[in-house]
C-alpha cells in the first residue's frame, strides 16, 4: 500500500509536534511503520492522504457512533458556526444537551459541560475529595481515566501501549494518594476498604473497561463496588466516557442497573467535537461553584458548537432501534471474527459489551490487566497491519476497543470478515 504522503507529512510533524502526534496512541508505536494521515472520512470510511479508503472501527476512538460527517450533524455545526463559535456566555443549547443527560443517565439530575474526559475526571476527583475531605483515591490497573495526575498511575491505553509503567512528572506525595487495585476483584476491593475506607474520597472505574482492550465487568463487580463505598462514605465513580450512550442510551449504568455518586461523560456527546461532562445528584452537583465552593471552570464549557452537535448526535441516539441494529452488526461482525479464528486454529478470546468489543489474541480468559497483558502483541502488530491492507483500521494497539457504528452496512461487516481472515492467515506466517 502506497503510504508515501503519510510518512512525508510524519517526518514533517516530527519537527514541530512531540513524537509527531497531538496525542500518543495515534502514533503507531504499538505496531510499527508511519501513522496514517487522513484527508477525509464519510460514514463508516476513512480515506487518508496518499487515496488509501479504509472500513473504520476506531471512530475517532469511541465518539462517531453515527459515523464520520453525518449530515445531520454537519449542517447542526455549520448553522451554529454561522451564529457564532463561541460567547463565553450561557446558550440554550447547554441547556437543551443537559436535559438529554439528566433524562438518559439514571444517576444525573445536575450536569457540568467541560471540554474533554481528562477534565472532567480530574473534577469529578476535586469534587469527590472537596465532599469527603478524604484525600485516597482507588482506581483499577489498566483502566485509564484521562491524562489527569492522580490518575496516571498504573493507567491503561497509551501508557500501556507504549510500556511506559510510571509516569515521570507525577508529585509523589499525589501518587500515592491514588491505590490500585486488580479489576473485577471484589475481595480485594473488599479488603482495601476494610482497612483504609475511612481515608477513600472515592473509587472510579470504567464499569465496563475499555481501555486494556474491552474487559466486562464479572456479575457482582459494579453491586459490590456501590455497596463497599456507600458502607465507606466514599464516592463511587463512574467513567462513562466511552461506555456513555456507547452501550445503551443509559450507559453502563442502565445497562447493569448500578447507580454511582458522579458520572463522567465525553466523547459521544460532543458529537465528534471537543466535549466532557460530569454529573450526578443535586446535592453532590451542588458543592461545584457558582453554588458550592469547589471550584471548576472553562473558557469553551458549554460552547455552541460543541453543544450543537451533542444535541443532534443524542436525538439520533433516541430514534427507535438503533441500539438493536448496533447489537445485530456487532454481533455479526464478531461471530464472523469468532468463525476466523476456530478456522485457523488461532488462540483467540473474544469481549463484547454492544457495540465495543474485542480480539484478543490469548488462550487466556480475559478477566483483568494481568490476563489481558499474556496476550501476544507481536501476532496482533502482524495481524493490524495486515488489516491495514486490507482496507480494515482498527485501533493501533491491542490494549485498546473496537467500536461498530450504526452506519457500518452488512456488505462492509462481511468486506471486513473476509479481510480479517486474510490478515489472521499472514500473520500466522
Ligand atoms: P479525553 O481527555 O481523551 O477526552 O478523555 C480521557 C478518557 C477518560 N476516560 C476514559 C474511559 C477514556 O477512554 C478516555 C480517553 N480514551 C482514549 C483512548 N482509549 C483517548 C484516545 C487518546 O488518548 O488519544
Amino acid at each position: 500500500m502506497n503510504r508515501k504522503n503519510s510518512s512525508r507529512l510524519f517526518s514533517i510533524a516530527k519537527k514541530v509536534l512531540p513524537g509527531g502526534v497531538n496525542s500518543p496512541v495515534r502514533a503507531f508505536n504499538a505496531v510499527g511503520g508511519d501513522p496514517l494521515f487522513i484527508k477525509s472520512a464519510k460514514g463508516s470510511r476513512m480515506t487518508d492522504v496518499d487515496g488509501n479508503e479504509f472500513i473504520d472501527y476506531v471512530a475517532s476512538w469511541g465518539p462517531l457512533i453515527f459515523g464520520h460527517a453525518h449530515p445531520e450533524i454537519v449542517s447542526a455545526i455549520t448553522r451554529q458556526a454561522g451564529l457564532g463559535t463561541s460567547y463565553g456566555a450561557s446558550t440554550e443549547l447547554e441547556i437543551q444537551l443537559a436535559e438529554k443527560v439528566v433524562a438518559a443517565m439514571p444517576s444525573i439530575e445536575v450536569v457540568r459541560m467541560v471540554n474533554s474526559g481528562t477534565e472532567a475526571v480530574m473534577s469529578a476527583l476535586r469534587l469527590a475529595r472537596g465532599i469527603t475531605g478524604r484525600d485516597k483515591i482507588v482506581k483499577f490497573e489498566g483502566c485509564y481515566h484521562g491524562h489527569g495526575d492522580s490518575l496516571l498511575v498504573k493507567a491503561g491505553s497509551g501508557l500501556v501501549s507504549l510500556g511506559i509503567p510510571e509516569c515521570p512528572g507525577i508529585v509523589s506525595s499525589l501518587a500515592e494518594k491514588t491505590l490500585n487495585l486488580p479489576y473485577n476483584n471484589i475481595d480485594r476491593v473488599r479488603e482495601l476498604f476494610d482497612k483504609e475506607g475511612k481515608e477513600i474520597a472515592a473509587l472510579i472505574v470504567e464499569p465496563i473497561g475499555g481501555n486494556m482492550g474491552v474487559v466486562p465487568p464479572i456479575p457482582g463487580f459494579l453491586s459490590a463496588l456501590r455497596e463497599v463505598t456507600e458502607k465507606a462514605g466514599a464516592l463511587l465513580i463512574f467513567d462513562e466516557v466511552i461506555t456513555g450512550f456507547r452501550v445503551s442510551l443509559g450507559g453502563a449504568q442502565k445497562h447493569y442497573g448500578v447507580n454511582p455518586d458522579i458520572t463522567c461523560l465525553g466523547k459521544i456527546i460532543g458529537g465528534g467535537l471537543p466535549v466532557g461532562a460530569y454529573g450526578g445528584s443535586r446535592q453532590v452537583m451542588d458543592h461545584i461553584s457558582p453554588v458550592g465552593s469547589v471550584y471548576q471552570a472553562g473558557t469553551l464549557s458549554g460552547n455552541p458548537l460543541a453543544m450543537a452537535a451533542g444535541n443532534v448526535m443524542l436525538d439520533l441516539l433516541s430514534k427507535e432501534g438503533v441500539y438493536e441494529s448496533l447489537e445485530q452488526k456487532s454481533a455479526k461482525l464478531c461471530q464472523g471474527l469468532r468463525e476466523n479464528v476456530e478456522e485457523l486454529g488461532i488462540p483467540a478470546q473474544f469481549t463484547r459489551v454492544g457495540s465495543m468489543f474485542s480480539m484478543f489474541f490469548t488462550d487466556q480468559k480475559i478477566v483483568d490487566f494481568e490476563t489481558v497483558k499474556s496476550c501476544d502483541t507481536e501476532f496482533f502488530k502482524r495481524y493490524f497491519n495486515g488489516l491495514l491492507e486490507e482496507g480494515v483500521y482498527i485501533a493501533p494497539s491491542q490494549f485498546e476497543a473496537g467500536f461498530m457504528s450504526a452506519v457500518h452496512t452488512d456488505e462492509e461487516i462481511n468486506l471486513t470478515i473476509k479481510a480479517s481472515r486474510k490478515a489472521l492467515a499472514a500473520a500466522q506466517g
